[in-house]
């Protein structure tokens, strides 16, 4: 899916986006020299392997705008961003990228960078304004001629199809806490898998339950801000848990046979302290337990004795049949690594024991990004022997970063450049230990609207200027240009 480019094909590549990004020559040329080395298979080079998938990915309701278009719903985020006080500086996604409008020149920005797929996510509000009822076509519409811009630029399309953006329809009948939710889910991811099907091969089903609840539901960080405690969250846990099992069902009835259905979680990955085997095994231990909840649950159909035992009476009501569906088959993992906890083994029941952070221990801008590169390493091998698991793809890793335009117009992203320098090594360092990683989606293409913190972190490796929407490549493009030139590291 993407070949190492001709010399000339990658010079012209590289040369486009060091104009834009005024680079000079020196870097270009060091960076065809190591497209040219590693054609000649240069042993100093880490390389991924053949048809190793790389990709940028963003979300529905960070990058489009357009909240008004085209007849879209409304949102329990348009709700929580315009309730004075959520979110910083006051910003909203009224606007944020325009890429509703402005894909074309998004596609434009990802062949330059010689990506092979694109993670998007779809917004249900565009699909059925009101959660349920009658499809807009204009919504749907929107999608096709997107996928279809992806696939003429020969970038493959990787579609997630809950990304937080609930219809706020939904939202005032309960939402995640009405089971009813779950299954309108099932019938939007169904219904919208079938219009994309045969364009589309892979769709997650949802983004981050992790987040989604335990932000949105369990503190009032998120959309839709509710601070629930007790039996009421986990009953909410278990029903976004469900919608993901309903809707795996759902997406297999309505595509053919060679589509492939999968989710993206977040997970904080368990890493041991260090590589001792009793450490390794206490963070394996950990990775089950601390998944418990989400992906533990979906990869076996139950909820672990331990996970049960300490939510005691606040354990979610289940049914073996609801277990049955949580667990339905699916065909790869997304993983989102940002950061991992360190486990070391420890003498009680669980046989572990996680290490706080010692204030001095280095993070990115985003205060809850530890600059911890072996998550990458340990996250996917340690849930991929843990759980069985036989297919992942990275479908988040990235960093926030202060850099901002210098005198001349550059970005010169320097902390985001050692960020993935850093954790790329570690992902190729446990592809070549046994872990089943497929393909890496970087976060995100573009500066856009960070949740909570608005526009105040910003995550793209290219600049957005949010007064004019211009867009500019930082030098972490041109870094993850020539990674993906070379497919190495
Ligand atoms: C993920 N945390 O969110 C999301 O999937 C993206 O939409 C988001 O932009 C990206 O990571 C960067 O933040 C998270 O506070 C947001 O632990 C916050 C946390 C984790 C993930």
């Amino acid at each position: 899916m993407n070949p190492i480019l001709t010399r000339r094909q990658f010079t012209k590549a590289i040369g486009g986006l060091a104009a834009a990004c005024a680079i000079p020559l020196a870097a270009k040329a060091s960076a065809a020299t190591a497209a040219a080395s590693d054609a000649q298979g240069s042993a100093a080079k880490r390389v991924f392997p053949k048809g190793f998938v790389w990709g940028t990915a963003t979300a529905a309701y960070q990058v489009e705008g357009a909240v008004k278009a085209d007849g879209r719903g409304e949102s329990i985020w348009d709700v929580y961003a315009h309730t004075p006080g959520r979110i910083v500086h006051g910003d909203t996604a009224d606007v944020a990228d325009d890429s509703y409008h402005r894909y074309p020149e998004d596609i434009a920005l990802m062949r330059g960078l010689g990506v092979g797929a694109y993670r998007f996510s779809v917004a249900w509000p565009r699909i059925f304004p009101e959660g349920t009822g009658k499809p807009n076509a204009k919504g749907v519409d929107y999608y096709k001629r997107l996928v279809d811009a992806l696939h003429a630029a020969g970038i493959e399309p990787y579609c997630t199809l809950y990304h937080w953006d609930l219809p706020e329809a939904l939202q005032r009948k309960g939402g995640w806490q009405n089971r009813d939710t779950a299954k309108a889910f099932a019938d939007y991811a169904g219904y919208m898998a079938g219009q994309l099907d045969g364009r589309v091969r892979h769709f997650m089903t949802m983004n981050e339950i992790s987040t989604f609840i335990g932000n949105g539901y369990g503190s009032t960080s998120m959309a839709p801000g509710l601070g629930l405690k007790g039996q009421a969250l986990e009953q909410a846990r278990h029903y976004a848990l469900l919608g993901h099992g309903l809707a795996v069902q759902a997406i297999r009835a309505a595509t053919n046979a060679k589509t492939r259905v999968g989710s993206a979680e977040g997970i904080n990955a368990a890493m041991p302290a260090f590589d001792a085997p009793e450490h390794v095994a206490a963070a394996r231990k950990a990775a089950v337990e601390q998944n418990a909840g989400y992906l533990t649950a979906m990869h076996t159909g139950r909820y672990t004795d331990q996970y049960l035992k300490t939510l005691g009476a606040d354990a979610p009501k289940f049914t073996a049949d609801e277990m049955r569906i949580i667990g339905s088959k699916t065909d790869f993992q997304g993983l989102n690594i940002y950061t991992g906890d360190y486990y070391i083994a420890a003498d009680n029941e669980r046989g572990y024991e996680v290490v706080p952070f010692p204030s001095s221990y280095p993070n990115m801008q985003s205060s809850w990004i530890q600059f911890a590169p072996g998550a990458i390493y340990w996250g996917p091998k340690l849930m991929a022997e843990a759980l069985g698991i036989s297919d992942i793809y990275i479908t988040e890793n990235g960093t926030s970063s202060t850099a901002a335009p210098d005198s001349q117009g550059r970005v010169l992203d320097t902390d985001r450049v050692m960020f993935l320098q850093q954790y790329l090594a570690e992902l190729q360092r446990g592809i070549a230990d046994g872990a089943p990683v497929r393909g890496y989606f970087l976060w995100s293409l573009l500066d856009n609207f960070e949740w909570s913190r608005g526009f105040s972190e910003r995550f793209g490796i290219t600049y957005v200027d949010f007064a004019t929407q211009k867009r500019t490549p930082k030098l972490s493009s041109q870094f993850y240009r020539g990674v993906i030139a070379s497919n190495a590291i």
